[in-house]
This record gives C-alpha cells, structure tokens and sequence, in this order.
C-alpha cells in the first residue's frame, strides 16, 4: 500500500519521522509525510522529514510553544489554519496513493484535538480512505490525558475510515517510566504497522503467490470502528544459517532486531512450513495485540505472512485464515502474503470494527465521570458546557 502519513503533535512526528527511516532504509518507496505541530522544538528534533514539510501551526496563539495538552486549543488552531497543512499535502503529491494516515497521541492537546479536524477535511476533498493511527495514554498519565483521549477517540470513529489504536500501557515495561519507554514503543508501533501498511507492494523478491494488495486492507477496514493489530514472528535457521551470526537479511529493517526475552521470538527448525505459519498466526492473535482486546469481538480480519518466498504457504495461509474466522465474530478473513528477503517469517493478523476493548471502556468511563464532575461545577456558575462525549460502543 503506498501511504501518506500526517503526523500530528509530538508523538504523531516522532513515530512518522520513524516509518520514513523504515522506508529510507529498506529503499521501498511505500512511504511518505509530513509533520505538524504547535510545538517548534519538536518539528526542530525529527531527524528524516525534510524541512519542508514540517508545518508549524498556532504561532499568533500559542508562539511556538505547544498548546499544552488543551485539546480544544489543538482542534481550533488545526481549524483555523487547515490551508496551511493542506497545502503542505498537496506540495507532497497525493496522485498515487492508497490511504492517508494521521498518527497522533490522544492523550495530549495538539494531536489530539486536531487529528479529527484533519480527518474530517481530507474526507471532504479526497477519495482515499483516512486512516488514524492513535496511541492511548498510560493511566499514570493522570485524569486530563484520559479525558482527552476518550473525547478525541469519540469524534475520529465518526471522522476516520478506521482508528488503529496502539496502548501505552500495555506496552510499557513494569516499573518503566513511560517517557523511558518511548524508544522502544515507538520501535514495537513502526515494526507492526510498517509491515501491514506495506503489504502489497512489489519487493525485491519478487511477487508472492497469494499477495495482499491495498484494495483487501481497505476492504478489511471499511466497517469502520476501532482496529488492533497482532504480530507474531519466527526465525527460520538452516544449517548455513546457524554458521552466520546475526543475520537479518533485507526483512532486518521490518522485523527489527529481537531482545533475547522477546515472547513473540521463537525458533523453528525443519517444521512443516504449514504448521509454523499456523502456529504463527495464532500467536500473533492470542498474544499482545496492539489494543489488548476481546478479539472475538472483531468483525472483520486480515492475515498477513511476510518472509521469504520460498516460507510461504499457501494452505498454510488457508487454514489461518479459517482458523482466525473460526475466533472471531465476523465471517469475512482475507490473508495473503507478502515476500521479502529475510531470515525471519512473520505474520500480522489485523482485527477490525472491535467491539470490545477494556482499556477504551476505562477511558470512555474517565471521561464520564470527569463530565460529570464538570457540570456539577459548570452549573454552580453557571457556564454553558460543550459538546458531549458519545459512547463508543453503542
Ligand atoms: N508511544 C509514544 N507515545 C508518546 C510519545 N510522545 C508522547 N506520547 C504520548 O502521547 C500523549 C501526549 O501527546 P503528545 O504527542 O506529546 O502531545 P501533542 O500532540 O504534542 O500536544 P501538546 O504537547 O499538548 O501540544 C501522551 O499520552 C504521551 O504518553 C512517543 O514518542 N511515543
Ligand atoms: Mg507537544
């Protein structure tokens, strides 16, 4: 799929800057963004977005300094100065694109309350679909960064074609500080997502038998709602292999490199490549999923197998794909694979329209309670209130 990311506030920048130096490096050409933030040292730190497309928006407002996890303050400068971040998009080039893709934190104020604003316009003038990439913030985080969170997640499942959500929480290490663990979880963000939103497009190696193109993502995601992604990988080692050290072949810069307690490892020597693709994609489901969820729920999905050509299996693929629509609510499973050079196989099981999420319900009811106690104090002075937060789950 050829992407254009927008990346919005700070960790919307620093993760597109990311999926660039994922593309940069494996020279696939699937990728392309721009950044926006009301924060001028933040667009000043990113390292591979050329200069040109970092839009600085609010400077009249806010000079440069963030909007400081306002998120109404986000949503009214984004409004304001939308010309400015499309114009940025149309410099870029948007002729041959699949999908546009906002990244943003929820929890703050720039991303948050101007990714739905941007979602919202894009929607009127192209025919793409708009993605959201939205991360969730960590408990600890305090009360203001759910409350942002949920109201920002309210109004994208109306704005965006889908919202693939990634927590925090869920990802951070015990006892790690979640400033500690941005590194690392923007790593675990861009390995997930740089495969699936790559998927379909011409690699070295060649083209799969089954390959996934960008129509059967977006046909995946088009019941809308919230998205989690599952991913599982395993290093196929032949004698050969084993004499090498460290090898990672071209997949390295997508699969990444493994820390040795790392779950989603395992290595399979001589195992039926149907078996293992099976195994695979079942450990890419019932382990850690992007957004920790009732994957029964899910009412559509995808199964993805990345590896080399000669890994790839066709019934292996079949019967993950019966094996996932056996677990999930929906009926509709699309699968396929995608070949690239690398000693690894990898697959990525995609679960769409999810129903059922407890970290959201959380923070729907944070943001319940949080109105609440807002209106009680609203009406002793009596301010008119803004709008409500809808719930997610009706
Ligand atoms: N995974 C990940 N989360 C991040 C990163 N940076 C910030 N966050 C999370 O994103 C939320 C805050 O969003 P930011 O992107 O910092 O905020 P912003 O959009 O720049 O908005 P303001 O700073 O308030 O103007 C918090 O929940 C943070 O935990 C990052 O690099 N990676
Ligand atoms: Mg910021």
């Amino acid at each position: 799929m050829r992407v254009f990311f927008i990346g919005f506030g700070q960790a919307g920048g620093k993760i597109v800057d990311r999926f660039i130096m994922q593309d940069k490096r494996l020279g696939t050409q699937s990728f392309r963004g721009i950044v926006v933030n009301t924060a001028r040292t933040d667009l000043i730190g990113l390292k591979n977005i050329e200069f040109k497309d970092r839009v600085l928006i609010g400077q009249a407002v806010v000079k440069g300094h963030g909007v400081g996890t306002d998120n109404e303050m986000g949503a009214s400068i984004t409004f304001e100065e939308i010309d400015s971040i499309m114009n940025a998009i149309e410099r870029k080039g948007t002729h041959d694109i699949d999908a546009f893709i906002i990244v943003a934190g929820l929890g703050g104020g720039t991303g948050s309350g101007g990714a739905p604003v941007l979602a919202r316009h894009l929607k009127k003038i192209y025919k793409e679909p708009i993605y959201c990439l939205g991360i969730l913030p960590a408990p600890e985080e305090g009360r203001l960064y759910s409350y942002n969170a949920a109201r920002s997640l309210s109004t994208l499942v109306n704005e965006a074609d889908n919202t693939f959500l990634f927590d925090n929480s869920a990802w951070k290490n015990e006892g790690e500080s979640i400033r500690g663990a941005f590194e690392y979880l923007n790593e675990e963000i861009v390995r997930r997502f740089g495969i699936l939103f790559r998927a379909g497009e011409v690699s070295k190696m060649g083209v799969g038998e089954m390959v996934v193109d960008a129509s059967e993502i977006i046909n995946t995601l088009r019941g809308g709602g919230i998205t989690s992604v599952g991913y599982a990988v395993s290093e196929v080692r032949s004698p050969q292999d084993q004499k090498k050290k460290g090898i990672m072949g071209a997949l390295g810069g997508i699969t990444g490199s493994f820390k040795k307690h790392d779950p989603a490892r395992e290595e399979l020597m001589g195992e039926d490549k149907t078996a293992r693709i099976l195994s695979l994609v079942r450990r890419a489901m019932l382990g850690r999923l992007t957004l920790p969820c009732d994957y029964h729920s899910a009412e559509r999905a995808l199964v993805l197998i990345a590896g080399s050509p000669n890994q790839l299996d066709r019934k292996g693929i079949e019967k993950a794909k019966n094996w996932v629509e056996e677990n999930i609510a929906g009926v509709e499973v699309r699968g396929g694979d995608y070949p690239v050079g690398s000693s690894h196989v990898a697959a990525i099981v995609l679960l769409s329209s999810i129903k059922s999420a407890p970290r959201v319900t959380e923070l729907l009811e944070i943001a319940r309670k949080t109105r609440e106690d807002v209106e009680k104090s609203v009406d002793k002075r009596n301010v008119r209130l803004d709008e409500h937060v809808d719930p997610l789950f009706e």
